[in-house]
């Protein structure tokens, strides 16, 4: 075990599979009495039969009974994986029965009165790394598969659960051990200052480790958009096109597009996938000066969601001149994240992109025609380029950080680095120098576990569902 953090002994179950309707559910469960207690509640060929016969990692076709009624509960098929050959490392099985409420919840009473206990949220995966299955960069990548909104969400997480980050913290620890072993070496010589051609060579391969770090870290903008997604208000004056926009970019008819301005009086959130980008989109009312109190409400409500929101989507009539209530809306998005839809360029048009220069830069800016569905790829691309415009990543390929507490340990560690090499420049004594990068590979060792507290694995393990 890696640290010394809260791990019972105790067998946990969990129905993994979602609740409700379905065609299978799967209950696991993992611990050292996990097979004694199969052994149990299991039938094959109408009879119990002992774990140590049944093979490992595949699945038997049985029954499960109610050890004190013997009433057959569900045919199911059951999987025993023994450890250490497991998810958790632990002695696990897994019974898949049917789907539905009663008989997953039945199954696992079953199991509750011989001695397993309700797992915790993520308490399977916190096992699987307490027992070394995957460090701790992997167990929360597992997570981010689980609720990934978007492809490249996707990608993003099954590479951080592949180990790719991993591999690449593992390498910047090699980096820093290299340049340790070197320092520790003139311990034993503590009078004598570092030969200046192995001080300027430590120097450089710090200098150049700090770079490569930060390149990492330089991506954690593109990675929170891509896990999290981006909070997005669609603004402009009523009766531009603002429902009917949103309904092209959701291709369904969700919000309520109508001739009378001023119909969109509350507003409307959806979810949709820009280019790997999870847009949370909210159609709001039309922002201009009224006198109708409930409209006001609206408005001012339209208001609060521009100000909140990371990326605007402004949208003006071209059709007609620009007006007061216009400009009021690009001096609102003037230095915020925003692209601007030139709406309704199917009909002759009165604004032209360079009206608009002084408010938004005319790569942002964008003809549509929310009624005839043009020009919507167009502002996909706008808003894909704007979100991830410095993207320093290999395309497709590499990985990009997404965590806030990887960022964080990250920056740690560069602050040892860069204070290593304040020392080093100094002639600091060898044992002061080896202090920093010590802890500059504490830091990383955070990320991956090495290094942890229960603080940090409950926060990490809470977030994840039960069964996990
Ligand atoms: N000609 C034309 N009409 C549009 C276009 N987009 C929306 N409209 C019409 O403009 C009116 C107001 O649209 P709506 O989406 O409700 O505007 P909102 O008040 O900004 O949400 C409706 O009659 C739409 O059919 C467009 O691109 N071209
Ligand atoms: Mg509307």
């Amino acid at each position: 075990m890696r640290t010394n953090t809260p791990y019972d002994q105790d067998t946990i179950a969990a129905i993994a599979t979602a609740q409700g309707d379905g065609g299978v559910a799967i209950i696991r469960i993992s611990g050292s009495k996990s097979l004694d207690i199969i052994e149990k509640i299991f039938l094959r060929n109408g009879s119990h039969s002992k774990a140590a016969e049944m093979q490992s990692h595949h699945m038997h076709h049985g029954q499960v009974v109610d050890h004190e009624s013997n009433c057959i509960v569900d045919e199911v098929l059951c999987v025993l994986m023994k450890a250490p050959k497991s998810y958790t490392g632990e002695d696990m099985a897994e019974i898949h029965s049917h789907g539905g409420h009663l008989v997953p919840k039945k199954i696992l009473d079953l199991l509750f009165k011989l001695d397993a206990r309700p797992a915790n949220p993520g308490e399977f995966t916190l096992r699987a790394y307490l027992n070394g299955k995957m460090d701790l960069a992997q167990a929360e990548a597992v997570t981010d598969v689980v609720n990934a909104q978007t492809e490249e969400g996707l990608k993003q997480a099954e590479l951080q659960l592949e180990g790719v980050l991993s591999e690449r913290i593992g390498q910047y620890k090699d980096n820093i051990v290299d340049i340790l072993a070197e320092i520790e070496a003139q311990v034993d010589f503590p009078e004598e200052d570092i030969d200046p051609i192995i001080k300027d060579r430590l120097i450089k391969q710090t200098i150049q480790l700090i770079t490569n770090i930060n390149t990492l870290l330089n991506s954690y903008d593109e990675g929170r958009i891509i896990k999290y997604g981006v909070n997005t208000a669609i603004v402009g004056k009523p009766n531009v096109g603002k429902s009917s926009l949103l309904n092209e970019l959701i291709r369904k008819e969700r919000a309520i597009v109508s001739p009378q301005p001023g119909t969109t009086r509350d507003f409307i959130e959806e979810s949709i996938d820009v280019r790997g980008i999870a847009l949370k989109l909210t159609d709001t009312a039309g922002i201009r000066a009224t006198e109708d109190e409930i409209e006001n409400i609206g408005v001012e409500l339209a208001k609060k969601k521009a100000q909140e929101a990371e990326l605007i989507i402004a949208v003006i009539d071209a059709s007609s001149e620009l007006n007061n209530d216009d400009i009021g809306i690009l001096e609102r998005i003037k230095d915020t994240k925003a692209v601007l839809a030139l709406n309704k360029s199917d009909i002759e048009s009165k604004t032209a992109e360079n009206d608009l220069e002084s408010y938004i830069d005319k790569r942002n800016i964008v003809k549509t025609s929310a009624k005839h569905g043009t020009g919507i790829e167009e502002l996909k691309d706008t808003i894909q380029k704007l979100l991830v415009q410095d993207r320093n990543r290999s395309e497709g390929s590499e990985i990009v950080l997404t965590e806030q507490r990887h960022k964080l340990a990250l920056e740690r560690s560069t602050d040892s680095l860069k204070s290593f090499l304040t020392a080093i420049e100094r002639n600091e004594s060898p044992e002061f120098l080896a202090l920093d990068l010590r802890v500059a590979l504490d830091s990383l060792g955070e990320i991956t576990g090495e290094v942890t507290t229960e603080d940090i694995l409950g926060r990490i393990f809470s977030k994840f569902c039960i069964g996990k």
